[in-house]
């Protein structure tokens, strides 16, 4: 009877754990190698802001024009515990606590992997800037 109890929990834990391993980071660092649109070597404030607005898109899954619950109800019936990420998520942009996020909302959002990656603070990431700033978060994911 235990052998049961114990394999069907193994069998339930499993890919969750393999998901969240799979879904370490990632979403950010591709921004920085993405996000040069004018292809000149650098990402300026404006490439980063715009590469990361094209993502908006994909997170307003119901087309209403702005991220709320609504747009992973989903989400939060299989993995509850993504889902309240994401509610924390979104209370941080969501200025007028209207429980949306709305385009203007998650634009205005401030850019700290832009600002610590731009660490001469001309406005734009290099490549050896980038390239220290993937070194950086790549440690980071180690260490953990
Ligand atoms: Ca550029
Ligand atoms: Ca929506
Ligand atoms: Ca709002």
């Amino acid at each position: 009877m235990y052998r049961i109890i114990l394999g069907a929990l193994a069998l339930s834990v499993a890919p969750t754990a393999h998901a969240q391993m799979g879904s370490g980071g990632g979403g950010e660092r591709g921004i920085m190698a993405t996000a040069d649109a004018n292809k000149d070597g650098l990402v300026s404030r404006d490439e980063y802001r715009a590469s990361r607005s094209a993502k908006f898109g994909r997170l307003d899954r119901n087309g209403d024009g702005a991220v709320s619950k609504e747009d992973y109800a989903r989400l939060a019936k299989v993995r509850p515990e993504a889902a309240q990420k994401l509610d924390t998520l979104i209370t941080e942009p969501d200025k007028n606590k209207d429980g949306k996020v709305t385009r203007a909302e998650y634009d205005a959002m401030p850019m700290p992997m832009f600002e610590r990656a731009d660490t001469d603070g001309d406005g734009s990431v290099d490549k050896v800037e980038m390239a220290a700033a993937q070194a950086q978060t790549k440690a980071m994911m180690d260490a953990r």
